[in-house]
């Protein structure tokens, strides 16, 4: 930003200086090599100026993309009310679908659908909250509810070992 203000402030002044010249003298430039440096002179100021402007855009929008990289959330966050659905590993493996739930304060509900052979359920735990659905064996549906803070929380099974064995997750509430 500063440079691109130095050759701009550098052009300004040459143009400044130009006019006045040509007013008091009126064979200004003299000559033809007068007029030659004149006019390189304003050739590179013009083009640094314009280098600058095009480097200094492009950092400025380079800055600005990984500030919305930053910003941008993993998952979206689910519109407040909606229920947040959760799914098992079809194949038997101890894990949820989901790594990671985003929702927004308020009652909040999660949904478990088991389609793994063995029994699961889904419970939080996080910010003084601590509930657990129902066990429901495969093909089963559960859910539980609870009014969440913004906070962060871990969904989890507390099937004995299950998530010892990986079967938990993210919860953020923002
Ligand atoms: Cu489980």
């Amino acid at each position: 930003m500063s440079i691109f203000f130095f050759f701009a402030a550098l052009a300004a002044l040459w143009a400044v200086g130009l006019t006045i010249l040509g007013l008091r003298h009126p064979s200004f430039p003299g000559g033809e090599g007068g007029a030659r440096i004149i006019a390189t002179v304003s050739f590179v100021l013009a083009g640094a100026g314009v280098a600058t402007a095009v480097i200094t855009g492009q950092e400025e929008e380079m800055a600005k993309q990984a500030e919305a990289r930053a910003e941008e959330p993993e998952a979206a966050p689910s519109p407040a009310g909606r229920p947040l659905r959760v799914q098992v590993d079809p194949t038997g493996q101890l894990r949820f679908e989901q790594q990671e739930l985003v929702t927004t304060a308020g009652p909040t509900t999660i949904e478990l659908t088991n389609s793994a052979p063995i029994a699961h359920n889904i419970g939080i735990v996080g910010q003084g909250v601590d509930v657990v659905s129902k066990t429901v064996g495969r093909g089963g549906r559960t859910s539980l509810s609870a009014p969440l803070r913004p906070g962060r929380y871990t969904f989890y099974c507390s099937v004995l070992g299950h998530r010892q064995g990986g079967m938990e997750g993210a919860l953020i509430v923002r």
